[in-house]
């Protein structure tokens, strides 16, 4: 496992601009921070953060043909907002080009965009440790850092949250997974599970 952390690591330093970069290992840092924080697995944690949005700086024409390809398209949304489409095509890439098997860490890079119902913990901590990352800088992040510490699911709802009220204060249409989400969590944190 040690050996594809590094693996990871030199393949986003290679492809990524410095700045993607940059924010790739401060969700990798912040994510691996939480997840010991919460005794869940740091390296898993790390692997993900570094491999998120490796497919995000592809043209978007082909990041929408290999999506096509790869049949990764199961929203009308997706076409028509396809900056959407990088977390799907980064774990694909990852699981049939780079022989990344971990079907955890696939997915935490998958839903990292737009969630899914039914997330896994891993999966929460790296799309609310995207948001949160420490060059995030937008009102209250520090009140999500902190929730995230104290509660995972509080905290990701409170992440899940402040995307849709973010989407709807700029006038950007809410892809229905986001809703899922949203919904979904809202049901287990309710049902206490
Ligand atoms: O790739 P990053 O910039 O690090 O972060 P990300 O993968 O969370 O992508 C963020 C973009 O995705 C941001 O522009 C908001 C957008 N997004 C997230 N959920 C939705 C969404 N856009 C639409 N239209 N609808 C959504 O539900
Ligand atoms: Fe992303
Ligand atoms: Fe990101």
């Amino acid at each position: 496992m040690l050996l594809r952390v590094e693996e990871i690591y030199d393949f986003a330093a290679r492809i990524l601009s410095e700045t993607r970069f940059k924010h790739t290992l401060d969700v990798a840092d912040w994510a691996e921070k939480l997840a010991k924080h919460h005794g869940l697995d740091p390296v898993k944690a790390r692997c993900a953060g570094l491999a998120h949005d490796l497919a995000k700086e592809l043209p978007m024409k082909d990041q929408l043909s290999l999506a096509r390809r790869w049949k990764l398209l199961h929203y009308p949304e997706d076409e028509r907002y396809p900056y959407v489409l990088h977390g799907p095509l980064a774990a694909y890439w990852m699981e049939h080009y780079y022989k990344v098997e971990d079907t955890e860490i696939l997915a935490a890079v998958a839903s990292h965009t737009l969630g899914r119902p039914g997330m896994s913990q891993l999966e929460m901590l790296i799309y609310s440790a995207d948001l949160t990352e420490p060059s995030r800088d937008f009102p209250k992040v520090d009140n999500l850092r902190q929730s995230l510490y104290d509660d995972l699911g509080k905290g990701t709802l409170a992440c899940v949250e402040r995307t849709l009220i973010y989407l709807r204060e700029s006038k950007r249409p809410i892809h229905p997974l986001t809703q899922l989400t949203y919904e979904d969590m809202l049901r287990r944190l309710n049902l206490g599970t």
